[in-house]
């Protein structure tokens, strides 16, 4: 028996500031990490990406078409504060002002991610998250955003990814690679993100009795790669540092134990302070909000330094010498940038953190990266993401079924946008944003097969 989506279901789509907006430099906006990396070969860069700083009317209107009941965007940190902290940059205030303004009067719900992985790059020269004035300057910009927003933002997210960030550094760019521990040092970083996010959450409640706010890791169901014990067991392992450190944390302010063994057997635990654990006791998060793309298997290492370089999930490497190493699923088919493909495992993700946490769940990312082709007449017919997340929607209802509280879903992404690793040409929209890498062409949007399935999924709230 299937239950109905709820009736004030929040379907919407996502996106992140830095990866949407473009005008890198414009009206006084600081240079963020993303700015100053480097990027892969082939791929663009950041600074124009869709355009959407010049052209959010628009979009939103297409949204807004859609038939969007909420929409899931992030604010560049060094829009308000250029460098980090210091002095509030109006102009940058001015923008998020008309963006929600523009948002609310479609009557869609903005769902603000404070922070998206773009760290003001001048918090990084001063050590970035390795050092504790980071926090301090994280809790000043939430209650910049508090005050200016917080009459017209109700539902709030602390971090992306927290745990991707941990995970894959390097690639965000948050830690030197040349350090000589530099797992060390993450989750020295990861510490002081978790204090960052739990006063974010505190002062929220305290400045904004209304509102409501969660963290939005990346979370993932784990397999074992075979019933081998110590398959199963790497898998539980890999759950506990990949997902439930970030939860735990998050919900109950205390680290997941499993994790912290780790931690200490690998001589990676962090430096914490008289009072952090109070301040992480003492927050609380109204709901959780978490991404999903597929999920990864694991088996169990048996120490070889190889073990690092397996499948993984994102396609990023994952495995740690003699925890787990990363294995492909034989039973899911892989997407064209080689993600596997798991609707079945978001159920099974959904039901996991409900059952563990027992908070409403909203699905802050989830979608297909693929090469659309524009064809004559300015079609794209982009089937196959129709189908991902005809899949996905299905799982999730199936979920619902099974009991579990979530209240919305926001695809990644609600229009074209530069891929974190992949550039423009991995899409994700449900609008196709005419540039290719390098050529800018006209930047016109058009509306992919995928536009017109979405907007009739949520006019029949989620028949499909
Ligand atoms: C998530 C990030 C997004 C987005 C997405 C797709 O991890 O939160 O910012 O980039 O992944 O990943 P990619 O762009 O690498 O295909």
């Amino acid at each position: 028996r299937r239950k109905p989506f709820p009736n004030d279901f929040l379907w919407g789509g996502s996106t992140s500031a830095y990866q949407v907006e473009g005008a890198w430099n414009e009206d006084g906006k600081g240079p963020s990490v993303i700015d100053m990396a480097k990027y892969p070969e082939g791929t663009t860069d950041f600074k124009v990406a869709s355009d959407h700083y010049h052209r959010y009317k628009e979009d939103i209107a297409l949204f807004a078409e859609m038939g969007f009941k909420a929409y899931r965007f992030s604010i560049a940190w060094t829009r308000i504060y250029p460098n980090g902290d210091g002095e509030v940059n109006r102009k940058g205030i001015e923008f998020y002002d008309q963006l929600i303004n523009e948002i609310r009067k479609h009557g869609i719900e903005p769902i603000v991610t404070i922070y998206h992985f773009d760290l003001p790059y001048a918090l990084q020269e001063k050590g970035g998250w390795s050092n504790r004035a980071t926090i301090d300057a994280y809790e000043n910009y939430c209650k910049t955003l508090f005050e200016h927003f917080g009459d017209r933002v109700k539902y709030w997210l602390t971090i992306n990814e927290q745990n991707m960030m941990i995970l894959h550094g390097e690639a965000i760019g948050t830690v030197d690679p040349n350090l000589k521990n530099p797992k060390k040092e993450l989750y020295q970083q990861n510490h002081h993100m978790f204090v960052a996010q739990a006063k974010a959450m505190a002062l929220c409640h305290q400045m904004l009795p209304d509102a409501k706010i969660g963290p939005a890791p990346n979370i993932v169901t784990i397999y074992p790669a075979s019933s081998k014990p110590e398959d199963v067991l790497a898998a539980n392992n890999y759950a506990a540092i990949r997902n439930w450190l970030y939860l735990d944390m998050a919900v109950y302010g205390r680290y997941n134990n499993i994790a912290w063994a780790y931690l200490e057997e690998k001589g990676y635990t962090p430096t914490i302070l008289e009072g952090d654990m109070e301040i992480l006791q003492n927050a609380k998060p109204d709901f959780i909000a978490f991404n999903y793309y597929t999920s990864q298997t694991v088996a169990a290492s048996e120490g070889n330094e190889e073990d690092v370089n397996q499948t993984g999930d994102q396609h990023i490497t994952v495995g740690e010498p003699g925890v787990y190493k990363g294995a492909s699923n034989p039973h899911l088919k892989k997407n064209e940038f080689g993600w596997e493909i798991d609707p079945v495992g978001f159920r099974t993700t959904l039901r996991e953190i409900y059952d563990r946490y027992h908070l409403p769940l909203i699905v802050t990312e989830n979608g297909l990266g693929a090469i659309d082709q524009l064809e004559e007449g300015d079609v794209i017919n982009d089937t196959y993401r129709i189908e991902f997340l005809r899949n996905h929607i299905e799982q999730m209802q199936l979920a619902i079924s099974d009991g579990v509280e979530v209240f919305g879903f926001c695809p990644w992404s609600a229009i074209d946008l530069v891929s974190t690793h992949q550039g423009i040409s991995k899409r994700y929209g449900f609008i196709y944003v005419n540039r290719d890498e390098f050529d800018l062409k006209d930047l016109r949007r058009i509306r992919k097969q995928s536009f017109y399935w979405y907007k009739q999924v949520i006019s029949s709230n989620g028949a499909n």
